[in-house]
């Protein structure tokens, strides 16, 4: 029976140690609670680290936390003192979490960093092969195992697997700097769902997918090797009544009762983990300003700082915790009175009691992250404002993920120390009425999308891509399609073996002139032609002069310029239709202009085309001046007699009596052939596939909609089906 299998550095469960005694405390974090709301009955295994370093336990007490740890469904993985130092607080939190929360600056590349990385991965990935089957469902967690779901799926080919990132995804320009970005990006890609929580997020891993690995998407789905990948953005909820509803609680009322004594005094919160992409000097600040600007609110408003201790073996941490407690000082020392005190600073995380008594008092919540994938709390307090007689309101900074969903919120840039102080003043100075209106909206929004439907989306989608890919697949020219196609071969006495070039026999380069053919396809080509039951046909929309240059020399026939010349295979040229090109006197002009606007494209001419090629081209500019150039020569030339097709990084120009469907049919259209094979890669390559007879085995190289009957990857898989033809 397939199993949900969730994999996070930590667990929901932590193990300590005092005392030279073991106790257990479950931690229900958001996914937990997400996961533990999912309607699916089925059987849930969770696997991560449980807290303890294994240097700090014996082989006994090692079996005692698997034993307690197991009857909660939970299988742990122990770190040495050496991974959490170098994984954890090295990689983990010097390397990728300042650099993906834009800190670039303080990310350090270190060797021993990445190796540790990769070896607690791997051993991540070694543990749980021990405990999964094909059938289970595994979701793995955050920027600790990048390189899981790569290493995963070279020893499960089939699993599925889902991977969620709950920070940010930064912009190319940042990760770009990563020494490690395509080893990151291909572990990543190794799940066949990829989620995050903001659309931004999926926007910049797909143009780093695209600029670092070369994997186009469409509509966020790429191909990565023969599987179909999905990147698609969650955005993570809360639970949603344990919020609304916590006022109810006893326990959270008696702890109202303790804080609400002064009820002149209106409290601004400041809820986060004690980290430096969490803005709380800049808040503190703000603060301050405000007071100075404000004295009428002297001892009529107090900020509460609770700041949860966060990585303070990290020197980052430990430095900022030092900043904020001589701010906080600086502060109350010039400001406070004998009977007043303007900020309360709590170094430490509160029980979820005393939380929710703090959410349901305070007027104001100052959430003022420098970059937060989400930001749970700001959803957290949104929810507790539900059932109170005067509501507070969210200040939100707008570089918090969770700033999309809560728009009618203050949204703020955290940068901006003037736009901070006016929010302050102006949250505490909003109607009641305004902020009943405001916050009904965003918690409307909130109780629809909570963390147990978040997690049921996500699984869902993951069931979709893997049906999906299914689908895909059955296209794929699978080895057992290859080995009957072997087989009819080795018995046939005449044969017919037709190839596009660029793209099909050679992979694609910069430059056309790159792409002659290599030592592998000369070879290739040199026994397929030496073979006397074979008629080998290389049809291309290349030049005559560059392929009888680069595989003229074989015995073989050679179709050009998709069809404008043909050579048989004792070398004799022919022309198929009288050129006819007064067209690319008004062609020629256009690309020129494209060429101009458009860093590295270039015009190539033939005698029945021009081409437009953007391959040395800027990604995205050659994407978006494709669809203009497109556009452009559709409307100047609707009334010649040429087509416009949008090729592999091209756009052709072309005479439409000339394509590769009829050139081929001297071949194709006689019957005593006892095997076809017809291979291509192109738009072009379309009129070839359609051209063929039933019998004939046709095979497109590379993604995207295809006519042909079969589907390879790459020209190296090709490569790899015609060695098997002729071994
Ligand atoms: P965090 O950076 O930890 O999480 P956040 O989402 O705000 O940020 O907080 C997580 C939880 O910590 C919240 O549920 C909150 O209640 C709790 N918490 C905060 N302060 C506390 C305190 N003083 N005492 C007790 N509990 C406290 C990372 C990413 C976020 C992303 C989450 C989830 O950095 O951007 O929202 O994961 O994906």
């Amino acid at each position: 029976m397939s199993r949900l299998i969730m994999i996070s550095n930590r667990l929901p469960v932590s193990v300590s140690k005092e005392n030279g005694e073991l106790s257990f405390h479950s931690s229900v974090g958001g996914v937990a609670t997400g996961i533990a709301s999912l309607e699916d009955p089925k059987e849930r295994l969770w696997m991560g680290w449980p807290g303890l370093a294994n240097d700090q336990i014996n082989k006994k007490e090692a079996e005692k936390i698997k034993k307690e740890l197991k009857s909660r469904g939970c299988i742990p993985l122990f770190l040495s003192e050496q991974d959490i130092e170098e994984f954890y607080a090295g990689f983990s939190n010097k390397t990728i979490w300042p650099l993906f929360h834009y800190f670039s600056t303080k990310s350090s590349f270190r060797d021993e960093y990445w190796n540790t990385y990769k070896q607690v991965n791997q051993a991540f990935c070694d543990e749980i092969v021990k405990h999964i089957t094909p059938e289970d469902q595994v979701w793995i967690h955050d920027y600790q195992l990048m390189l899981l779901p790569g290493m995963l799926r070279e020893k499960m080919p089939d699993a599925d697997i889902g991977f969620f990132l709950h920070i940010p995804f930064p912009t190319f320009e940042l990760i770009r700097h990563l020494p490690w970005r395509m080893e990151i990006l291909e572990g990543i890609l190794g799940a066949d769902l990829v989620g995050f929580h903001e659309y931004d997020y999926v926007r910049h891993f797909l143009s780093s997918v695209y600029r670092i690995a070369g994997h186009e998407h469409h509509l966020s789905e790429l191909v990565v090797g023969d599987r179909l990948v999905r990147v698609d953005a969650f955005p993570m909820g809360i639970d949603y009544y344990k919020y609304a509803n916590s006022f109810d609680l006893p326990e959270v009322k008696a702890q109202v009762n303790n804080y609400s004594t002064n009820k002149e005094l209106r409290l601004i919160i400041s809820v986060d983990r004690l980290d430096y992409t969490k803005g709380i000097l800049e808040r503190l600040l703000a603060y301050n300003t405000f007071l100075t600007e404000n004295p009428h609110y002297h001892g009529k408003v107090s900020l509460m700082i609770i700041a949860v201790p966060s990585r303070t073996k990290v020197d980052d941490y430990a430095e900022l915790r030092d900043q904020i407690e001589v701010t906080v000082g600086r502060i109350n020392g010039e400001f406070s009175t004998v009977n007043w005190i303007p900020i309360q600073y709590l170094y430490r995380s509160l029980p979820f009691d005393q939380l929710a008594a703090l959410y349901n008092i305070a007027d104001v919540a100052l959430i003022t992250p420098l970059r937060d994938g989400m930001n749970l709390v700001a959803k957290e307090f949104v929810a507790c404002q539900e059932h109170r007689e005067e509501q507070g309101i969210l200040i939100l900074s707008e570089m918090a993920g969770a700033a999309s969903e809560l728009g009618e919120s203050l949204v703020i840039n955290p940068f901006d120390h003037r736009k901070l102080v006016n929010a302050i003043k102006d949250a505490l100075e909003m109607p009641d009425k305004e902020r009943k209106r405001r916050n009904k909206l965003m918690q409307k929004r909130l109780s629809r999308y909570t963390v147990g439907h978040w997690a049921e989306d996500f699984l869902k989608r993951l069931k979709e891509i893997k049906n999906k890919q299914e689908y895909s697949v059955t296209r794929r020219f699978i080895r057992k399609h290859r080995a009957e196609a072997t087989l009819n071969y080795a018995t046939a006495e005449k044969r017919l073996l037709l190839f596009d070039y660029d793209g099909t026999l050679v992979p694609f380069f910069k430059l056309p002139e790159q792409a002659f053919p290599d030592e592998e396809i000369l070879g290739i080509l040199e026994k397929l032609t030496n073979d006397p039951r074979n008629q080998v046909v290389i049809i291309s929309g290349r030049d005559k002069d560059t392929l009888e240059k680069w595989v003229g020399h074989f015995p073989l026939a050679l179709v050009v310029e998709h069809g404008a010349y043909v050579r048989n295979e004792n070398g004799k040229w022919e022309t198929m239709v009288a050129p006819e090109n007064d067209w690319k006197k008004i062609v020629r002009p256009i690309f020129e202009l494209y060429v101009d606007r458009t860093p590295g494209s270039f015009i190539e001419e033939k005698v029945y085309s021009l081409v437009w090629h953007c391959r040395k081209s800027e990604p995205d500019l050659a994407k978006l001046r494709t669809q203009e150039v497109k556009n452009a020569l559709v409307d100047m030339t609707s009334n010649l007699n040429i087509g416009v097709f949008e090729g592999n990084k091209i756009v052709e120009v072309k005479d439409i009596g000339a394509n590769k469907g009829q050139s081929i049919i001297n071949w194709a259209g006689s019957d005593d052939w006892d095997f076809i094979f017809c291979a291509g890669d192109d738009y072009t390559d379309e009129d070839m596939f359609n051209a063929l007879p039933e019998k004939a085995i046709s095979c497109k190289i590379g993604m995207g909609p295809s006519n042909a009957v079969y589907r390879l990857d790459s020209p190296f898989e090709l490569r790899a089906f015609l060695k098997s033809l002729i071994e």
